[in-house]
């Protein structure tokens, strides 16, 4: 291992010990990375330098910058941190903006600069911002001016926060000011080691405390050189965009990594409802688009009179893909949606198949440079058919910052995700449910998720989630929330009609005994149903009838 360029140690200090980090694999010679390493100078840099410093890299309804202009804008603000805001490398710098090339360029200049980025999603409130503030000791952030209220109150929250820097967008903002120097106009990449952490990503804590994951520099050119060379197959004409938040490394990968790697370009845009989303698609003629299953639900809806045949590919990740909606999607635009599994501890897909092998309902193959089992309790791998835990290990993997949940998900050198999955007999991966998404009822294990399948393949049902809901005979019994379509009334007729449709869909055992309409289904910031808090509703609903 060559040494790192970090001046201040604190993430190689408080990496996990050396006997629970997973294995890495890197079986494919395009994984095998010089020792110096710096992400950016091989995401950026190289572009200029080999004379393509002319090709469009990032577009926003505002500007549009080519590599060159990206660069230039990356390596004033990595002079800015260095020089007049006392960055050294190592050090941490919180992140705060919607999607925007500012807040790429950014992201970029803090490990252009040898320091670690910590991305913040922007909706985060401020008891929420405190929380990695001081967990990863950050002295310095960088943010968007228009989320400087939720800053400013985070500000007490942590002992370490130095100085808050905010750009405006404007020429006269304070980060813009700073920036404007005429000799910062050029900035070496620091001269890092291939294992210096550049990125601290926090889980989006469905449970517990967020989880602060830590990449190396050469982590996120793995993603590329894996799922990016292998699976999505991008081109340098492609024109990706996104829903995902930078902030999310679902987003980071597809609105930075994988376009920087080939010179392709990205579309940034800060609001990506269903109508904002379909109509940037239209605008800037994306290509490469990337979202999850409910967004492409809901798209679905909106697409009459929509001009989106400049699409070519479509990722979704986040959550199970359902047959229903490739299907569907299929239908409408001849696109086969690429679904992948993904995680933050891995950093991005690890399974997903490209569009000429892929199945309906399937998550796909292990992406070339990982390896992937289902396994079962104690470990030892299942026969294919077999439903069990889902391991991973290859050229990235899960280091959390100074956390005893490591020992969770790393076993015996191998990445155990929480999900159950099933693996077929020619190696495509079947998702389950969470594992503790199961729902045990009166002995049956039934996975919630297939549950919601069913319920989804009806035109009444717009979305639903499924728990198991306390029972006293039964244990559990199956509980679905359900999202009419507008103009659907939840009444008797409804909820007979939904049961009828699932017990002919699935195994009749399956089918959800209580049935309750609401307005909204809990998200995550990521998009991702939140099952516990359904299951708290419905532990809380058992328990009132239980009492009346
Ligand atoms: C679930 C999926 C079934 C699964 C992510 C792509 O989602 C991402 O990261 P998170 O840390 O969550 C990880 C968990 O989400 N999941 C994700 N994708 C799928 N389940 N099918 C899928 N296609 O439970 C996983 O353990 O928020 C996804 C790229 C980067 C990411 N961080």
């Amino acid at each position: 291992m060559s040494a790192s360029a970090h001046l201040d140690t604190f993430t190689a200090d408080n990496l996990p010990p050396r006997d629970a980090w997973p294995e890495f694999r890197f079986t494919l010679p395009e994984l095998r990375y010089p020792e110096r390493l710096n992400c950016v100078a091989e995401l950026l840099d190289r572009w200029i330098a080999s004379g393509k410093g002319d090709r469009t890299c990032l577009i926003s309804p505002n500007e549009t910058l080519s590599y060159a202009a990206l660069q230039e804008r990356v390596n004033r603000i990595a002079n800015v941190l260095t020089r007049d805001l006392g960055m050294v490398p190592g050090n941490r710098v919180l992140l705060r903006a919607p999607n925007s090339p500012m807040a790429a360029a950014a992201l970029l200049a803090v490990m252009k600069a040898g320091g670690v980025a910590v991305p913040t999603m922007p909706l985060l409130r401020a008891r929420e911002i405190g929380y990695p503030l001081a967990k990863a000791k950050i002295a310095l952030v960088l943010c968007d001016g228009r989320l400087a209220d939720d800053m400013e109150k985070a500000k007490p929250l942590s002992a370490e926060l130095k100085r808050i820097v905010y750009w405006s967008g404007e020429a006269n903002g304070e980060l813009e000011t700073l920036m404007r120097k005429p000799s910062y106009e050029s900035f070496t990449a620091c001269n890092t080691s291939a294992e210096d952490v550049c990125l601290i990503a926090f889980t989006s804590g469905t449970t517990g405390e967020p989880k602060g994951t830590m990449h190396f520099h050469r982590d996120l050119l793995a993603t590329c050189d894996s799922y990016g060379r292998h699976v999505l197959r991008p081109d340098p004409s492609d024109r990706f965009i996104g829903s995902p938040p930078l902030a999310f490394t679902f987003g980071l990968g597809g609105h930075l990594l994988f376009p920087l790697r080939v010179g392709a370009a990205s579309i940034l845009i800060e609001r990506a409802g269903p109508d904002d989303f379909l109509a940037a698609i239209e605008k800037f003629r994306a290509t490469i688009c990337f979202t999850a299953p409910t967004a492409y639900r809901a798209i679905l809806g909106k697409l009459a009179g929509r001009r989106i045949s400049s699409l070519r590919k479509c990722v979704s990740a986040g959550e199970a893909l359902p047959r229903a909606t490739f299907d569907a999607w299929l239908a409408a635009t001849g696109i086969r949606i690429l679904d992948g599994i993904g995680s933050t501890e891995m950093l991005h897909i690890f399974i997903g198949s490209p569009e000429t092998e892929n199945r309906a309902g399937s998550t796909g193959r292990a992406v070339p440079g990982y390896e992937a089992h289902v396994v079962d309790d104690d470990g030892n791998d299942v026969p294919p058919g077999t439903v069990g835990h889902l391991t991973v290990r290859g050229p990235t993997g899960c280091r959390y910052l100074a956390d005893a949940r490591q020992r969770k998900y790393v076993q015996r050198g191998w990445n155990i995700t929480g999900d159950t999955y099933m693996m077929d007999s020619d190696g495509y991966f079947w998702y389950q449910a969470r594992s503790d998404d199961m729902i045990v009822s009166s002995g049956y294990n039934i996975a919630g998720p297939e549950v919601e399948y069913a319920l989804l393949m009806h035109a009444a049902v717009a979305e639903c989630g499924v728990v198991g809901a306390p029972d006293g005979e039964r244990g559990m019994i199956v509980k679905a929330y359900v999202v009419l379509r507008a103009g659907e009334t939840g009444d008797a007729a409804m909820t007979k009609a939904l049961q009828e449709h699932v017990r002919s869909t699935v195994a009749p055992y399956k089918y959800p005994r209580a049935i309750e309409y609401i307005e909204a289904l809990p998200k995550t910031q990521t998009g991702k149903l939140q099952r516990f808090e359904l299951r708290k509703m419905a532990a809380t609903t058992a328990g009132q009838k239980i009492a009346s």
